[in-house]
């Protein structure tokens, strides 16, 4: 298919939107922008192309509000945003209308060059990444981390060339459109409940994020884990080769941990001890599985263990996950805003070791809190809850026989609450459960401003 020939539509004018824009543009093709909020200004959106490097953003024609049937009837192919819902109608239409529909991911795909990681999972995707990007950097000199964790894939594509070697994290929201993606190799993590008001089922959520491998060759990994049921059961039914992680059991093949805490890489049984976690930066069960899934991908591009065990001991907690933040008048302040799921939100849980007063709320995904607040144990003493969802996980602690709860209107106050109910040698923790949408623009501001709130408390 020639590319440049094809006229696109975008549609979502936010990073992934604008960063198609710049690689389309870049093609030489023509490009409509397209965002449902009628309310964007047009002006800010031709000065955000401008920064990403769209040349000439003034002569992009804008589309915001409706996308009238004219438009779509002029189009070829549209370029979709993750946070668009394959239900919406404009989507409809253009099904309608017979059009192509892309994600971002599958445009810069179709553009790129060298190798291709792509990491998905409910949970410990954006670790995961950022640990494999810093091995292959170390390893070619000419890596590319894109993707979920924040840089737009299609931004970086015309940087790479055919030694780079590009690490994406992929959410279930991008796989939902890829056609011919094909990573080099490719992981899952783990399936755990999470965006089902999106993909509605478990088994549709667990259909799209296995749907990374499908396009993979025999010769081409896929990373799973074995721990995770439902990724056991999908992985007799693939056609690439499989590579297996563990954190419970000894592995004929595969990648383990086993129960004094090393990490062994086997091969038909015959095992070598590659490191012990206790020499790691990284803390908790989740990260070693993350690091086994790290190495398993290493191992695949052909990356030297003592290279990537001295990058896995060097590697550092990433930004907004169980972040330490400050200690104050005794209290520890923890930034878990990337706890946007129960069970992410679980694992920062675990990883507290003293009493703790924890800030949790958001956006409704549609998501239960049983088990989440059954995993409170004695350890969570009271909850401060802000957001969307602050009646309903009241009402299931409630329901569980936690009461220790008091509401607050905004972040500032939740931190300020929280603060007033930790004592000296307790900890205070945002790991909200919950995306962070209805609020602020990204978990990431969440983080940020709750970062600022604590520190304030210092004036
Ligand atoms: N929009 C419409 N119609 C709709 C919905 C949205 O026009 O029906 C428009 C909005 O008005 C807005 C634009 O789409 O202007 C936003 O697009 P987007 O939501 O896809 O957001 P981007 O800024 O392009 O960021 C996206 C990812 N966002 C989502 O998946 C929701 C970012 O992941 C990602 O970092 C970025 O691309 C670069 O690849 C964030 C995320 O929250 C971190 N991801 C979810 C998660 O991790 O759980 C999946």
């Amino acid at each position: 298919m020639n590319l440049q020939e094809k006229k696109y539509l975008v549609a979502g004018a936010g990073i992934s939107g604008i960063g198609a824009v710049r690689l389309i543009t870049a093609l030489g093709a023509e490009v409509v922008l397209y965002d449902g909020n009628e309310k964007l200004a047009e002006e800010q959106l031709i000065e955000k192309m401008r920064i990403a490097g769209v040349r000439e953003p003034e002569e992009i024609n804008i589309v915001l509000g409706e996308l009238t049937r004219s438009v779509a009837e002029t189009i070829d192919i549209c370029v979709i945003s993750p946070g668009i819902s394959m239900e919406v109608p404009f989507v409809r239409l253009l099904k309608e209308l017979g059009k192509t529909i892309w994600g971002e991911i599958e445009l810069a795909y179709r553009c790129m060059r060298g190798r291709l990681i792509g990491i998905t999972g409910t949970n410990g995707k954006t670790t995961t990444t950022a640990l494999t990007g810093a091995i292959m950097e170390k390893y070619c000199g000419n890596a590319y981390v894109v993707g979920n964790i924040g840089t737009p894939y299609t931004l970086m594509v015309s940087k790479a060339n055919d030694e780079s070697i590009t690490v994406a994290e992929i959410s279930s929201f991008q796989l939902e459109t890829i056609d011919e993606f094909q990573p080099d190799v490719s992981a899952v993590l783990n399936i755990t409940p999470d965006h089902l008001n999106r993909h509605h089922t478990m088994k549709c959520y667990g259909d799209v994020k296995i749907s990374i491998c499908k396009n993979q060759t025999e010769n081409q990994v896929c990373v799973l884990n074995y721990e995770d049921e439902m990724l056991r059961e999908y992985a007799k039914g693939l056609r690439c080769r499989v590579v297996f992680f563990s954190s419970r059991r000894e592995l004929e093949s595969g990648i383990y941990l086993d129960k004094n805490g090393g990490i062994y890489i086997s091969e038909k049984g015959s095992r070598k001890l590659l490191l012990n976690i206790s020499s790691m930066k990284l803390v908790g069960i989740h990260n070693a599985e993350n690091v086994m899934a790290a190495i398993a991908i290493s191992e695949a591009v052909g990356v030297p263990s003592d290279l990537y065990v001295e990058v896995i001991k060097g590697f550092d907690a990433i930004e907004h996950r169980i972040e330490y933040v400050d200690t104050i008048d005794g209290v520890i302040y923890y930034n878990d805003s990337k706890g946007t799921n129960t069970d992410a939100s679980k694992k920062a849980l675990e990883a507290m070791e003293r009493k703790t007063v924890l800030i949790a709320g958001g956006y409704d995904k549609g998501s239960e809190y049983d088990d989440w607040v059954e995993a409170f144990g004695d350890k969570i003493k009271c909850l401060v809850l802000l957001g969307a969802t602050k009646e309903k996980i009241a009402g299931t602690a409630k329901k569980h026989g936690f009461t220790n709860i008091i509401m607050a209107e905004s972040l500032k106050e939740a931190v300020r609450k929280a603060a007033e109910n930790a004592k000296a040698g307790e900890t205070v923790l945002l790991s909200p459960a919950c995306a962070s949408w209805d609020m602020f623009k990204s978990y990431e501001e969440r983080g940020r401003l709750f970062k600022d709130f604590v520190r304030a408390l210092k004036e």
